[in-house]
């Protein structure tokens, strides 16, 4: 299987209840391993362009609010099938669908406040990286 990056982000409602270690915990328990990591504050501007697939969805204004309401941790996961194990890991979008185990069905508060967001496919792994990191901030 090949080794893979995806990008995650410890969202809003999660960095608020300082749950950054549990969440980066469950990654590392799964063989993901963090190989770059920041937190920052997005702003609506960032949050809108991030999320542009997303922009006829009724959901749309509000996502982009509340992504910008406090920082976020953005980081870049490594290892094998990375893309697929972090969503498993992190769990259906809506907590109350989410399976047990998974960061969402632990720690989720809602199906928009719900604690992580992970790329869904190489091509959005690679654009969502290339986002949020510079090749100075990747150590290969
Ligand atoms: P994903 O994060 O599980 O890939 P997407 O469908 O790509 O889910 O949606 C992106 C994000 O938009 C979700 O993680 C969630 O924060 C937000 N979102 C999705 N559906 C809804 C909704 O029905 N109400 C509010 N927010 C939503």
């Amino acid at each position: 299987m090949a080794i893979e990056r995806t990008l995650s982000i410890i969202k809003p409602d999660a960095t608020k209840r300082n749950l950054t270690g549990k969440i980066v915990a469950k990654f590392e328990d799964a063989g993901l391993r963090v190989v770059a990591s920041k937190r920052i504050a997005l702003t609506t501007a960032t949050a809108g362009e991030f999320y542009a697939e997303h922009k006829e969805r009724g959901f749309y204004g509000e996502l982009v609010a509340y992504m910008a309401s406090e920082p976020v941790v953005v980081q870049v996961l490594e290892g094998e099938n990375a893309i697929a194990k972090n969503r498993e890991v992190m769990g259906a979008t809506d907590p109350a669908a989410a399976a047990e185990g998974t960061i969402r069905k632990e720690f989720a508060l809602s199906k928009g406040e719900n604690s992580v967001h992970g790329s869904d496919s190489p091509a959005s792994a690679a654009r969502e990286i290339a986002f949020f990191f510079s090749g100075l901030e990747l150590v290969g």
